[in-house]
């Protein structure tokens, strides 16, 4: 007997999916109607295949995540000899394994200056949930309790755990089980595009960055813990802030002695083309959650990079940190880390991206969708980009049925070989970072075929 699932055709699978599977962010009436899950049973490169044979061009990465691409067999390895060498122990009650320490001490080598210290998740949304349990614990330590509230944005995305969801600003997570928790606040994002109005973008970015100095001054800054954001905001539509508003945001939180978090959970790695977007950006955050790209997504590891004076405090308070994980630096996900950063320095991979592929990208993208009267703005950098779906190119007017256009463009991305994400009508593009030039002509191609057929669909071109 091989150790294939007994019952391994499409439509048996299909049916055992709809009948025992709750799958994340899905809704199950529709998936059923329109003929059930879409199984992927093997991927290689860039690409993955379905269960029918299908062969498609993976153009988000997985969620982000799979920054290698699918066939690093040396993760795989990393993966097995750990298990074999040590596959668990914990990090609890003054023991360690060599992978979790050999990590921390690489992590921060390859984090910006001043980020020496890692607490580890198995998620980005458990990295998120130990940043509010570090920032409160810090003003508690400092003998200022009474700053708990943390501050973040519409429309960021901070992870799925109660307190990811209340860090983050998704209106629909919000709306589902009473959330945000008491002490989360939110502020306009710095999403010019669709926000700005008349302001050139350098006057948005001021406004947005004004938006947080004046929820602090509502709320008092003895009551303000943190502010937390993604230097670029992935999951809410790939929005990049004007070059001023970081530098704004370092200059309140340090006026105001505010913690600065910034979630590094998409954009860290090497997506942008730096190691780190907070690099990119100048911002100096007291704290750093990471997650996805760290393993290339092949086993879950999340971490969080604490800076001096929060490590300081922490480590000499004289008492636990009461958190933790049974899985905090589990050995084998560290060892697949490691290896992970291995290849990519190998590669040089952030420099390729930085130099060669990110630029061919964005270059092939403008060449073929930039005129296109269908698309408003084509935004990004390194191995990120975004195309925003508009009914009125000249007035950034967006259409009045938010999420359909985009939900329209996706279908038309499946049928034609690639997969490409839509949030709202923003189509987001993120595929590994191993992607070679060949295969971003065929990226290109399939989502200006697709993007074609959707503006046909509504009899635009
Ligand atoms: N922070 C950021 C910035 C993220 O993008 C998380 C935290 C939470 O990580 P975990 O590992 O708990 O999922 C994320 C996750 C999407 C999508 O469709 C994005 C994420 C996850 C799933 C789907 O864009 N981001």
């Amino acid at each position: 007997m091989n150790n294939q699932p007994l019952r391994n055709t499409t439509l048996a699978w299909k049916k055992a999916d709809t009948d025992h599977h709750i799958h994340p962010f899905t809704d199950h009436a529709a998936m059923a109607n329109g003929g059930g899950t879409r199984i992927i049973t093997k991927a290689e490169g860039c690409w993955l295949e379905d269960s029918e044979g299908e062969r498609m061009l993976d153009g988000m990465a997985g969620l982000w995540c799979v920054a290698l691409g699918y066939s690093q067999e040396r993760l795989a390895k990393a993966a097995y000899n750990q298990m074999v060498e040590l596959p668990y122990y914990n990090t609890f009650f003054q023991t360690a394994q060599p992978p979790s320490i050999e990590l921390a001490e690489k992590l921060a080598s390859i984090t910006p200056e001043g980020l020496n210290h890692v607490f580890y998740g198995s998620s980005g949304s458990e990295s998120n949930d130990t940043i509010v349990r570090l920032v409160r614990h810090f003003w508690q330590v400092k003998g200022q309790p009474e700053k708990t509230v943390i501050i973040g944005r519409e429309l960021g995305y901070h992870g799925s755990t109660l307190a990811g969801v209340s860090l983050g600003g998704q209106s629909g997570m919000h709306a589902q089980g009473g959330l945000p928790l008491p002490d989360f606040e939110h502020v306009m994002p710095p999403y010019w595009y669709a926000k700005g109005g008349d302001l050139t973008e350098e006057e948005f970015g001021l406004a947005a960055a004004k938006a947080v100095e004046d929820k602090i001054l509502e709320l008092g800054p003895e009551k303000v813990a943190a502010f937390i954001g993604e230097p670029i905001m992935g999951a809410g539509g790939l929005l990049y802030p004007p070059e001023n508003y970081w530098p704004e945001i370092n200059r309140i939180c340090e006026q105001y002695d505010i913690l600065l978090v910034a979630d590094e959970v998409i954009t860290g790695f090497g997506r942008t083309g730096h190691w780190f977007a907070t690099e990119r950006y100048g911002i100096r955050p007291d704290l750093m959650t990471f997650a996805k790209a760290i393993t290339s997504g092949y086993i879950p590891l999340s971490a969080v990079m604490v800076g001096e004076r929060v490590a300081e405090a922490i480590n000499n308070s004289g008492d636990d940190f009461n958190h933790g994980y049974t899985y905090s630096g589990h050995p084998v996900a560290c060892a697949v880390a490691l290896e992970n950063i291995a290849i990519m320095e190998e590669l040089d991979l952030v420099n390729k991206i930085k130099t060669e592929t990110g630029p061919y990208l964005h270059k092939r993208l403008n060449e073929a969708l930039g005129d296109h009267p269908l698309v408003g703005e084509i935004r990004g950098e390194g191995m990120l980009a975004a195309i925003e779906l508009v009914e009125d190119k000249a007035t950034r007017k967006h259409f009045a049925d938010i999420g359909k256009v985009g939900g329209i463009c996706r279908d038309h991305c499946f049928n034609s070989g690639l997969i490409m994400r839509a949030t709202r009508d923003i189509m987001l593009i993120s595929p590994p970072m191993i992607i070679e030039k060949d295969e971003i002509d065929i990226l290109v191609d399939r989502a200006k075929s697709a993007i074609n057929a959707t503006a046909k669909d509504l009899g635009i071109l």
